[in-house]
């Protein structure tokens, strides 16, 4: 059994929002286009609260972008995004989720970040998302979303050291690029670690 997984398809990743990701909101067409062949569908959704650590407003005197140690590990400062019940937290409206999705918020700990769908960053908690995965029977795992180079490519790594066969499909991704390169970088990292990369949507299983 197989199921799509639905990376961060939130508001606040899109244009306008409070951490935009370039086209960002290309990425929703894309999971339209292939919601209808997935009986399984499986979202992760940004959570976070006001005060998050990874948020630079929390850190006096650092800027987007910078690096800190935040409760032992390195972090990457984000302006203030996917705040619980804000609007920018909420899916794209065009998203046509089916109505027995299942989604999985993340991040909701202030100190400790969470780009994996599966674990926080210090691999402490797990989200449930596994678990519920594999009580669906779910073997293989089609994820796209955003972005390419935090969440998705976490999500991805995770899904495949868990043993789920793993194709991300490309043309539904996107890169914050902080630095250029970056999201091809990631792409890179995720084929060695097994992944399998869809540039084309025929690619795909
Ligand atoms: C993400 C940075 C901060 C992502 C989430 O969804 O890739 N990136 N929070
Ligand atoms: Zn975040």
């Amino acid at each position: 059994m197989k199921a799509l997984l639905l990376v961060d398809l939130q508001l606040d990743f899109m244009p306008g929002g409070a951490l935009a990701v370039r086209e960002g909101d290309a990425t929703v067409a894309v999971a339209n286009a292939l919601l209808p062949r997935f009986a399984q569908v499986a979202c992760t959704q940004d959570w976070h609260p006001a005060d998050h650590g990874s948020f630079a407003s929390q850190h006096a005197g650092r800027r987007c972008g910078e690096l800190v140690d935040l409760h032992g590990l390195q972090q990457v400062l984000w302006p203030d995004h996917c705040i619980q019940g804000s609007a920018g937290a909420r899916f794209h409206p065009d998203l046509q989720l089916p109505a027995d999705a299942i989604v999985f918020p993340k991040g909701q700990d202030r100190t400790v970040d969470s780009y994996s769908g599966f674990f926080d960053n210090g691999r402490r908690n797990a989200t449930g998302l596994g678990d519920a995965l594999r009580a669906r029977g779910i073997r293989d795992l089609v994820v796209l979303g955003l972005a390419t180079d935090y969440c998705v490519q976490f999500t991805a790594l995770d899904a495949a050291e868990l043993g789920f066969g793993v194709t991300l499909v490309v043309p539904g991704c996107r890169a914050v690029d902080l630095s250029a390169g970056d999201g091809d970088r990631a792409i890179e990292r995720m084929r060695a670690a097994g992944v399998r990369i869809a540039t084309d949507l025929a690619q795909l299983p």
